[in-house]
């Protein structure tokens, strides 16, 4: 049995409070000027409803991503109003369990339960929810929401421990790979593995579903069928994350199915691996997102023409044949999370992002993605996905 770590993971009363707090704030000063008018001057979010698998059997539910990053709350049908002027600014609304849910499901959160456990001003029965206070103006609540996803973009220390764990599952799970590579076992058998050790580890479970792509599908950049047998010469793309307490990992590796990579696939693998050193070693708070994006065309660019893949390092729709992607993304509750503008932001220190470069070749079956989880610090970064080998 593998061995499960215990440590404290929460998030504290006091942050979730200072978080709501900061939210209910930038409504004030929205509000300051404006008329009172129904539906402005406040945020309601819900935590999602169940959705249906297949007659009456229902997904999993995983809760609304901005709803956990206010309460910590993570039941179906709850409702959340944050409203500066009224007598509880912080209101949360439940779906309390009745007998015959008991029975079937188990119990959920109760008024009292709830009230104990988040830091809101106080909770009431879903059923005392008036439709007049559901009533928004959607170019309102947007204008929240950017607001919100720009705190979510910046992790606390608390959420960094959590991320240093979502990204230590993840790479026991990655590490197992490559003893269980050889000619005929099917990709599904990589994805069994990675799911058994997240769940095993306390993850919640994947933070996606796992891309195991081999052959030419390590061309297909979203490819789940994740069905096919491996064979030798091949390589093989995986492209898998636990989530851990509701926070993402998201980590990139390829292998060779059996031996070692021929003389094209190490060619195009040392290539990205370069490209992957070369952005992580200039991340620091300061620098702007899209200079990772130049700096990967640039490297990749070199490469390219060096083996001749293209003739102009400069010629950007040449580069993009092969690199057709972003460096990288903000990771957090969401695994593409809200809050960075890849074109236009600056590196702020806490945030974490993903830097993943690629090369695909899929007349020759080569794909080639090497991702790492970096937290951006004052002075430089720290590489959370550090202990896998690459
Ligand atoms: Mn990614």
């Amino acid at each position: 049995m593998l061995k499960t770590k215990i440590t404290d993971y929460s998030i504290s009363k006091e942050e979730y409070k200072s978080r709501c707090k900061k939210v209910l704030d930038f409504i004030s000063q929205l509000t300051e000027d404006k008329s009172k008018s129904v539906g402005l001057g406040k945020l309601i979010l819900k935590s999602g409803s169940e959705q249906v698998f297949s007659n009456d059997v229902h997904y999993p539910f995983r809760v609304n991503s901005d709803f956990y990053y206010l309460t910590g709350f993570t039941e179906s049908e709850a409702v959340l109003i944050l409203d500066p002027r009224a007598d509880n600014p912080l209101t949360l609304y439940i779906k309390q369990a009745d007998k015959n849910m008991i029975i079937w499901e188990g119990e959920r959160e109760t008024i009292s339960s709830a009230t104990d456990k988040y830091s809101v001003d106080v909770v009431y029965d879903i059923k005392d929810l008036k439709d007049e206070n559901l009533i928004l103006d959607e170019a309102f609540q947007e204008k929240i929401l950017k607001f919100i996803h720009s705190l979510r973009a910046i992790k606390s220390s608390a959420e960094l421990n959590i991320m240093r764990r979502a990204n230590e599952i993840a790479i026991q799970a990655h590490s197992m790979i490559p003893d269980l590579l050889c000619s005929g076992v099917y990709e599904y058998e990589i994805e069994a593995q990675l799911n058994n050790v997240f769940r095993s580890q306390g993850a919640n479970g994947w933070s996606y579903p796992a891309i195991v792509a081999s052959g030419k599908s390590s061309c297909i950049l979203h490819y789940i069928k994740n069905n096919q047998k491996m064979m030798a010469g091949d390589l093989v793309l995986v492209d898998a994350g636990a989530e851990f307490n509701y926070y993402a990992s998201d980590i990139t590796r390829v292998f060779p199915v059996e031996g070692s990579f021929n003389d094209e696939q190490r060619d195009i693998y040392d290539l990205v691996l370069k490209c992957q050193e070369e952005v992580i070693r200039i991340i620091k708070a300061g620098m702007p997102m899209n200079l990772l994006q130049e700096k990967a065309f640039s490297v990749l660019g070199e490469g390219l023409q060096d083996l001749k893949y293209i003739n102009d390092k400069n010629n950007l729709d040449e580069v993009k044949k092969y690199f057709m992607h972003g460096i990288g993304h903000s990771l957090g509750i969401d695994v593409h999370d809200p809050g960075l503008d890849r074109k236009t932001d600056i590196l702020i220190e806490g945030m974490v992002i993903t830097i993943e470069p690629g090369l695909y070749v899929p007349e020759k079956a080569i794909g080639v993605r090497i991702e790492d989880n970096i937290v951006v610090t004052r002075s430089g970064y720290e590489n959370l996905t550090a202990g896998l080998n690459k």
